[in-house]
């Protein structure tokens, strides 16, 4: 890794280590994030249309946004990432997560894959002290504590107990102690120890809250969930994401022999 990158980032991995959380901006630079949000607000439509015609799990939802897909190699975001989980890594899942104007919900607590206790594939309590997983959401329009900014509870990526623990008496619909929203500009991203405590929150403003996440693993671990969320790229599609990119998807990649990582 390069020196002024890893000096660049010093501080967002200091963060990460210690409050398990932290926010980058310009990932996206400004004069592109508007054509990206477009892409993922109206190819939502399409890749609903797809599954119910074809299989939830039949493409992965990356398959329709090829903009967006240019930034996930982003070299700062990465170098966070692989200083948290080791050099080789790869995405486990991508999702759209877009939230209506005047989306209502009450908390939902959670850690993500592979600590998703309501998850088949989770690793069990207590969890080991180790990063294995880091979740990212890509903010496409800003988030705002008005229009549903995530929900966070700093530190707790070391807190044995967990929201969906059935012993652990915390309750993953209730406000908690120390509890924050994430916020930030259009282009910026809430990169997350997987193990952090976090939630949807509600989006009372008259507008939409965008974004994806992305979901990043170490080489080693195991991604093929039981077939759910493990949806394929059609090997053309594949073969249009650059070469960065394509390290972090040829898990998924259809009628492609393993060249990049090899
Ligand atoms: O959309 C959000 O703000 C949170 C998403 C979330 O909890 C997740 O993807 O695990």
């Amino acid at each position: 890794m390069a020196d002024n990158l890893l000096k660049a980032t010093e501080p967002y991995v200091t963060q990460m280590r210690e409050e398990g959380w932290c926010v980058l901006d310009n990932v996206i630079p400004a004069n592109v994030v508007g054509a990206v949000r477009e892409e993922v607000e109206t190819s939502e439509a399409d890749y609903n249309e797809f599954s119910k015609e074809n299989g939830r799990w039949e493409r992965n939802v990356i398959s329709f946004m090829p903009k967006f897909a240019e930034h996930l190699a982003n070299e700062r975001l990465l170098t966070v990432i692989q200083q948290l989980l080791g050099s080789q890594v790869r995405i486990s899942q991508t999702e759209y997560k877009i939230r209506p104007p005047h989306y209502e919900l009450v908390r939902a607590y959670h850690s993500d894959f592979p600590y998703d206790l309501n998850q088949k594939w989770h690793i069990p309590q207590p969890f080991p002290s180790a990063v294995i997983g880091i979740t990212t959401l890509w903010m496409l329009s800003e988030f705002t504590t008005e229009n549903g900014g995530t929900w966070i509870v700093p530190k707790t990526h070391v807190d044995l107990r967990n929201p969906r623990g059935k012993e652990d008496g915390i309750g993953d619909r209730n406000p908690l102690d120390g509890e924050m929203q994430a916020t930030g500009s259009a282009g910026s991203v809430l990169i997350m120890d997987s193990r952090i405590w976090h939630s949807n929150a509600e989006n009372p403003s008259a507008g939409k809250r965008t974004a994806v996440v992305v979901r990043y693993a170490p080489w080693w671990l195991n991604l093929e969930l039981f077939g759910v969320n493990t949806a394929t790229i059609p090997g053309e599609t594949f073969d249009q994401l650059p070469d960065n990119v394509k390290l972090l998807y040829e898990h998924r990649a259809e009628n492609r022999e393993p060249t990049v990582w090899i």
